[in-house]
């Protein structure tokens, strides 16, 4: 199939219900009410408003993890609801001994899983595709697919099991490459093409390293929306790694693919590898304010700016900030012990005096030394967008 055959990846052309009367889901296949003062419905998603990150009245930050039900939702179709007690978790293929085969798999219930040492984590949930669309109006980069904002990411903290020791328990051999983690919900259909259900090959290593299994977000069972029973989280790479509603996991003895990872989350472009880069796993650093667009802000006063900066695989090192179109900068004050797979809440106080409009902007340096550059490198999909952006204010 010719690349350019299928429709963006962040997008589903799938018919939603028809809608518009009144007291009808802004998203009908997500089942979590979303207020228009938490979230921005875009397609099959929901993305969360920043500003939504400080309490309207109080001006209250909230914490370093995002609430479920403010959390940001990205549905590839819609979010299936799953009876826990009759779900199983099915694996099967050549890499686990005996090689089980799909029709007779080494199934695990849930009460099996939580008899299982139980790990947690807290890290960011980012999708690939977020703050895509300042590709379009920073860069004049025309891309399909959600139009993300800053708001495609969220970070929670995480039960479950250690994903290597369900392997594991289920008979995992030394020849095992790949494994392929598969969505119960409802075929990916776009452009005329069905793609299937979700599901994205993860390769063993970074299985084993540090991916969870979880069956808990921010200390209660899994929402609907967010996975329930069960789904994956894979540190600070992509998204869509980070598998929900986990049904089936195929362990193969060697490479598996998927659309997810040829047609879909890969850079396609003048800038890439001729066919494609290769599929896409590390996120890359960001910042944002905890403010909306357009934010009106009165001078002669001083504003104590909020905002929290991330990076993939990598902790914090600093944040800076410019309230005057990114010619001078200056550092912001971090308020969290930075950690390689969660964001760190920062503050940055500022008097303007004359009134006006002003581009806010705040910029983070990873401990790997990476800066956020001024530009992103364009990629057909607008996948990874982690330059710089602007945020317009005005002072009144
Ligand atoms: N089964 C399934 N898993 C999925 C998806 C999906 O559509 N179906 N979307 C993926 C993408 S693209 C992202 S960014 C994250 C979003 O997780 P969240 O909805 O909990 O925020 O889930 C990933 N896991
Ligand atoms: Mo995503």
């Amino acid at each position: 199939m010719a690349a350019d055959d299928h429709a963006p990846s962040e997008h589903t052309d799938e018919a939603a219900p028809a809608s518009g009367t009144a007291g009808t889901r802004p998203v009908p296949g997500i089942v979590k009410p979303l207020p228009a003062e938490w979230f921005v419905p875009r397609d099959t998603n929901a993305e969360m408003r920043w500003d939504a990150l400080r309490d309207a009245d109080s001006g209250t930050g909230i914490g370093r993890h995002v609430p479920v039900e403010r959390f940001f939702v990205r549905n590839h179709t819609s979010t299936p609801l799953i009876d826990p007690d009759a779900w199983r978790l099915k694996l099967f293929g050549t890499g686990l001994s005996g090689a089980p085969t799909a029709d007779r798999p080494v199934e695990f219930s849930l009460a099996d899983l939580r008899a299982l040492p139980a790990a947690g984590i807290s890290a960011l949930i980012e999708c690939a595709g977020n703050a895509r669309s300042y590709y379009r109006s920073q860069q004049h980069q025309f891309v399909p697919g959600t139009p993300w904002t800053l708001g495609g990411v969220g970070s929670a903290s995480w039960r479950g099991v250690r994903l290597a020791d369900v392997l594991r328990e289920a008979g995992l051999t030394p020849d095992a490459v790949d494994v392929l983690p598969t969505g119960l919900d409802p075929s990916y259909v776009a452009g005329g093409t069905d793609y299937g259900p979700v599901r994205r090959p993860l390769p063993l290593a970074k299985a084993l390293d540090d991916v969870l299994l979880a069956y808990e977000m921010n200390g209660e069972p899994l929402t609907p929306d967010h996975g329930a029973p069960a789904r994956l989280v894979v540190p600070g790479w992509v998204g869509i790694a980070s598998i929900k509603w986990v049904g089936t996991i195929e362990v193969a003895d060697r490479p598996l693919y998927s659309p997810w990872n040829t047609d879909f989350y890969r850079m396609f472009g003048p800038d890439h590898p001729p066919g494609g880069g290769a599929p896409l796993t590390e996120q890359v650093p960001k910042s944002a304010f905890e403010l909306a667009a357009g934010a009106v802000l009165a001078a002669g006063s001083t504003h104590r700016l909020h905002g929290r900066s991330w990076s993939g695989v990598a902790a914090v090192r600093r944040v800076e900030v410019s309230t005057d179109g990114g010619r001078t900068w200056r550092r912001a004050e971090l308020r969290d012990e930075p950690s390689a797979h969660n964001w760190t809440r920062w503050t940055f106080d500022w008097r303007p005096e004359r009134s006006g409009p002003y581009e806010l902007r705040a910029r983070t340096t990873d401990h790997r030394g990476t800066t956020q550059p001024d530009t992103a490198l364009f990629n057909r999909e607008g996948y990874l967008f982690g330059a710089v952006v602007a945020h317009p204010v005005t002072v009144v």
